[in-house]
Order: structure tokens, then sequence, then C-alpha cells
């Protein structure tokens, strides 16, 4: 028998915590067991859930008393798609009291259903040539409102910095002024101008919105008209979707997964999904190609270990499907840089929105000042030292500082 698993935090002033286990083992599988009769029981035997470890932390405090619950749910139960497990394991009892899903193991039958990124790590840095070293990505700011020439202009400006990637704004919905298929165009040519003077290459995802019936159809007019990248957000949609548009093979182009909705998922003790299994696991399982999350350093924190620990999922090399790169994001300027690398080492995205466009010298001297930062951190320079010899990383450090 075929078994995947759900690891589980269950906080109880109270509860007699196997016998919780258990019920919930029973009550999400054959839904009664000791009801039914000798022969029902039998057959029905293949299908019953059974709990397979219960680790009791005991406190003083009622309130802090909890224990970590792993339940084995046969395979049999579920089709091989997201959904069905995460209704199997976290459906109604994620309403049952103060539950957290920790994580899920899945069995190798289960996982044969899942190609994951299309692309990973190594698709992407294959297609920015750069075999090494650790990437930056810039996301557009201002963009609602914004007519196709000044989208141009702000895409220009990213380009000449010479970032890697450039991520449309999560909020930039599909509008008469950019439609996706034109500011996908106007941004390939900005992308070659650009390439011209950085002679690097850059990819630009474009933000997938709209009813989820047209995504596809809204992917494929964006890839053909230059299009090199989706970004996409997979907690609003639902995984599903992910998986869907990352395993179809007209879509040929990576996705970045935005953390949408994350926080209202996975940050309490007592409730939600962890971080690692909603940001890391889960992401990369329906084929995100790159996902972002908020890092332990800028304007909106997690905490580090959580950090790491989506690190692990995304790149741990001991799964069939690619690993996906980690973006630590949000409030990151250069400062950051040196502790983002020893965090993550050179298999990271360094993303910043307003740590590029609010450089003094402009968005192409905060990108210049960003690649400044992530040159001396690999040389194992200080930034101090570096900014004496690069004004813009100089720029940078004089607003912003290095790491709080
Ligand atoms: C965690 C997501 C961060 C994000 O999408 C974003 O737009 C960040 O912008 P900045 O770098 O904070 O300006």
């Amino acid at each position: 028998m075929s078994y995947c698993t759900a690891t589980y935090r269950i906080h109880d002033a109270k509860a007699d915590f196997r016998r919780k286990a258990e019920s919930i083992a029973v009550g999400m599988t054959v839904g009664s067991w000791t009801e039914l009769p000798q022969l029902k029981q039998e057959s029905m035997r293949k299908h019953l859930g059974h709990v397979v470890h219960i680790e009791e932390h005991e406190s003083s405090k009622e309130s802090e008393r909890y224990a970590d619950v792993t339940i084995a749910y046969p395979d049999i139960n579920f089709t091989r798609d997201l959904p069905a497990l995460l209704i199997t394991a976290f459906g109604k009892i994620s309403m049952d009291g103060q539950i957290k899903l920790l994580d899920l193991g899945f069995s190798d039958d289960f996982l044969t259903g899942f190609p994951g990124p299309k692309f990973g790590i190594p698709g992407i840095r294959s297609l920015l040539a750069a075999p090494e070293r650790p990437l930056l990505m810039s996301i557009f700011k201002s963009v609602v409102g914004y007519d196709l020439e000044g989208l141009k202009e702000q895409f220009l400006a990213q380009a000449l910095g010479g970032v890697d990637l450039i991520k449309d704004d999560e909020i930039l919905f599909e509008n008469p002024l950019t439609p996706i298929e034109r500011r996908a165009e106007v941004c390939r040519k900005a992308a070659e101008e650009a390439e011209r003077t950085t002679g690097k290459k850059l990819l630009y995802a474009v933000n997938l919105t709209g009813p989820t019936s047209q995504l596809r159809s809204q992917a494929l007019k964006a890839m053909n008209a230059g299009a090199t990248a989706l970004l996409f957000s997979p907690l609003a949609y639902g995984l599903d979707v992910l998986q869907e548009l990352s395993g179809d093979p007209d879509i040929r182009i990576p996705i970045a997964a935005h953390p949408s909705l994350a926080g209202a998922l996975y940050p309490s003790p007592q409730y939600g999904i962890s971080a690692s299994l909603l940001l890391g696991k889960l992401m990369r399982t329906a084929g995100a190609d790159l996902v972002l999350f908020p890092s332990p350093y800028g304007s909106v924190v997690m905490p580090r270990e959580e950090n790491l620990a989506i690190r692990h999922e995304l790149v741990r090399i001991d799964l069939p499907q690619k690993t996906s790169f980690p973006v630590p994001s949000a409030g990151i300027h250069p400062g950051l840089v040196p502790q983002l690398l020893a965090d993550f080492g050179n298999d990271v995205v360094v993303n910043a929105g307003g740590g590029i466009h609010g450089h003094p010298g402009g968005a192409a001297a905060g990108g210049q000042a960003f690649l400044q930062a992530i040159d001396a951190s690999l040389k194992g320079i200080s930034l101090e030292e570096a900014a004496t010899t690069n004004p813009e990383l100089q720029g940078a450090l004089n607003i912003w500082g290095g790491k709080k």
C-alpha cells in the first residue's frame, strides 16, 4: 500500500492527543470505523488512515501545550492532484480548532503526477547564460495608469542597470493602456535595445491575470508577443492552476510565483499552513520556476528559519523535479545583499522594486549598485570598501545603509 503523510501541530490545553490523532485519521478517510460491521471493516481497511507518529510538548502554560502528529493517508483515496490531497489532509480539519499543517509527505506514486518546474534553476541559468552567480531581478513600480511609452521608459531604465530579470508588479492587471500582449511586445524590443548596451540577456515576466478560463490563452498571447517569463499568483487562483500552466507543453517560458495571500495562511503558530510547505514544497511541486517570498530583513519580514526552510524545499536535490529559484523579496536594498547571499548561497534571485527605483541616481544606477554589492560579496569585500570605487553602491549605502 502507498500512502501520503501529513504532519500537523495541534495546540490544545487538555486534549488526549492520541485520541485526537486517531479521530482525524479515521474521520478524514473512512468516516467511522468501530461502528462498521466486521465484514465492512475488512473491505474498508485499505482506505483507512493511520497515525504514524505523535510527539507531545508539555508546558506549564496550558495554552502552550501542543503535539506534532503525523498521519498516513492511503493514496487509493485520492486522485493525483494537489487539491485532492489538500482536501483529504487539511480540508475540514483546517477549521477544527488550533491545528496547523506543517508538512506533507508525498509517496513516490503520488509524485509521478507532478513533473515540477519546466525550467527550474538550471533552465533559467541556461536562458540567461549565467551558470553560477546570484541573479538580480527588478520590479516595475508605479505601473497602474501608465501607457506603453511610460512603461517602456521604466523598463529601459531598469534593463540598463544590468538586471537579469524584470517582473511586472503583481497589481498590474489587464487594462486598456497596457494590455498583456502589447506590453510584452514593447518590453521585448526594449530588452533587445538594452542588451545591445549591457551585453546581458534579460527575462521579462508579465503578470498573468484575468478569469481562470482565459489564463492559458493570455499566457500564449503574451509568449507569442515576446514575453520571456510569466508572473503568476498561485494562491489567489489555486495551486492546481499553476500546475496546469507549468505542465502545458505549449507554454514554453518560466513561471515566477508571487506569494500574494500567503500572509493569510502561514504566519500563525496555531493555524494555517507552514511557510516551507506553502511557499516551498507546494510551489515547486506545482511547477514554479521561481518563488517569491518575504525575506527576514526587508520591509515585510519572515523569520529567518522559515526562510531557510523554504529555501531547503526549493533547492533540495533528492527529488525528481528540477529545483526552483528562491526569490527573497520586499524592501530589499543593496546593503542587505551580503546577508542574503550568506543565507541563500549563489542559487538566489535578489529582487527589488523600491531598492532599485529609489536610488538617487535613478533605476539604472539602482541596478548597478546591486550588481556591485553582489560582486563585492562574492569576493568577500565589505560593501563599505567596495563603495569607495563604486559611486552607485555608495549612493545606495548613503540612503539605506547596511543590514539593520
Ligand atoms: C514578497 C513580494 C514582494 C513584491 O512583490 C514587491 O513588489 C516588492 O517590492 P519592493 O522591493 O518592496 O519595492
